[in-house]
C-alpha cells in the first residue's frame, strides 16, 4: 500500500533528489578516501540522508542552517552546490571557505549554511542568534539547528531551548538521534529514555518523529517551520535515525550489537523511499533519470575538486582575522 499522503509528487521528488545526492556523495568520498585517494576526517551521515532532505525541503533557500561536522547530508540537502562542497572538504581554494575549512567547518551563505561546528552541541546558541536577528529585522527567516542525541546532554542545549522558548524565537532544535554519541549508546549517557521529554521540560512545542519516514519527516518540519515562521516561536524534533559507518570512517562500529546493525540496514531509508515512490506510481524511469543526472554531476564535482588547487600560502591569514582599519 502506498503511503497516504497530502504531499504533492513535486515535493517528494524534490526529496528524493536531495537525499541521492546526498548518498551518491557519500558513496564517492567514502570510494576516495578509502583507496588512498583523498585524505581527510570523515564522518558518514550514510542512514540519515532522508531526515536531511525531508527537512531541507521544508524551507527556503534564505532560511538558516546551523549544523556538525556529521552535516553533509544537511549541507547538500540545503542547497550548497556539490562541486564547491567537495572543494572545500578536499581543502581546495575554490572551495566554500577557500579550503581553510575542511569538512568540519563548512559554510555557505548564500544557501543558509551559516556555520558547521565540531564542538558538540555549540551550535544551539548560535541558532539562537540567527533566530533573534531574524526576529528584531523581521526578516522572516527560520533558523534549523542540528545535532545528535549526545548534543542533549550538553548545557548549551539546555540553555537555548530555555530562552527560545521564552523569547518565542523562530528556531527549529532537530536532534538528529542516531543511538550513539562516539562508541556510547544513549543508555549509558542519558538519564531519560524518550530525548523529546527534554524539550517538553522546557515548555517548547516538541515532537518525536521516524526521521528515516520522508512522510512523516517532511510533515513534521514543514508544521514547525510554519508556526516560526508565523512568530509562534520554537520547535524541538526528535528526529529517529541510525549511522552506518561508525562515528567516522574507519570505526569498525564494533559497540554496536550486529543485530541491531543489521536491522537499521534492512530498512535502509533511501531505498526504502523509492520503493514508497514506486508504489505511489511515480515512473521508475523518472528516479533512474534523477539518479544519472546526480551521478554525472557528483563524478565531476569530485574530478573538479581533486584536479584544483590549495589555496596560495597568502590566503592563510586573510579571512580569518578581522582586518586592522586604518586609523
Ligand atoms: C564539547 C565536546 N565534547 C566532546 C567532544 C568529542 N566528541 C566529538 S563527536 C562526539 C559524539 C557526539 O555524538 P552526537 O552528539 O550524538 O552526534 P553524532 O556524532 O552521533 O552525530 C564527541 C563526544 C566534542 N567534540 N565536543
Amino acid at each position: 500500500m502506498p503511503p497516504q499522503t497530502h504531499i504533492a509528487d513535486e515535493v517528494l521528488l524534490d526529496i528524493y533528489r536531495r537525499a541521492n545526492l546526498v548518498y551518491q556523495c557519500d558513496e564517492k568520498f567514502r570510494n576516495l578516501i578509502l583507496s588512498g585517494t583523498l585524505q581527510i576526517l570523515y564522518y558518514s551521515p550514510r542512514g540519515q540522508e532522508i531526515l536531511a532532505a525531508a527537512l531541507m525541503a521544508a524551507l527556503q533557500q534564505d532560511d538558516y542552517l546551523v549544523t556538525t561536522y556529521r552535516g553533509m547530508h544537511d549541507q547538500l540537502a540545503k542547497g550548497i552546490p556539490a562541486r564547491d562542497l567537495w572543494s572545500e572538504f578536499a581543502g581546495k581554494g575554490n572551495g566554500t571557505c577557500k579550503g581553510k575549512g575542511g569538512p568540519m567547518h563548512i559554510t555557505h551563505p548564500e544557501t543558509g549554511v551559516m556555520v558547521t561546528t565540531g564542538i558538540v552541541g555549540s551550535g544551539m546558541p548560535i541558532a539562537n542568534g540567527l533566530a533573534l536577528a531574524s526576529q528584531l529585522e523581521r526578516d522572516n527567516k527560520v533558523t534549523v539547528v542540528c545535532f545528535g542525541d549526545a548534543a542533549t546532554n550538553i548545557g548549551a542545549f539546555h540553555e537555548s531551548l530555555n530562552m527560545a522558548q521564552i523569547w518565542k524565537l523562530p528556531v527549529l532544535f532537530v536532534c538528529q538521534n542516531n543511538l550513539y554519541g562516539e562508541h556510547t549508546p544513549q543508555a549509558m549517557s542519558t538519564g531519560c529514555k524518550e530525548l523529546v521529554d527534554r524539550g517538553i521540560g522546557y515548555g517548547i512545542r516538541s515532537v518525536q518523529v521516524n526521521g528515516n519516514d520522508a512522510f512523516a519527516m517532511y510533515d513534521a518540519a514543514k508544521t514547525a517551520v510554519d508556526l516560526a515562521r508565523a512568530g509562534e516561536g520554537p520547535t524541538f524534533i526528535e528526529a529517529k535515525t541510525f549511522r552506518f559507518f561508525g562515528h567516522l570512517l574507519g570505526d569498525d562500529s564494533h559497540y554496536i550489537p550486529a543485530e541491531e546493525m543489521a536491522a537499521a540496514k534492512a530498512v535502509d531509508p533511501v531505498p526504502a523511499f523509492r520503493s514508497q515512490l514506486l508504489a505511489r506510481q511515480i515512473p521508475e524511469t523518472t528516479l533512474d533519470k534523477i539518479d544519472a543526472e546526480l551521478r554525472a554531476e557528483v563524478d565531476a564535482a569530485a574530478a573538479h575538486a581533486l584536479e584544483s588547487s590549495y589555496p596560495d600560502i597568502a590566503e592563510l591569514r586573510r579571512d580569518v582575522y578581522e582586518e586592522e582599519i586604518a586609523a
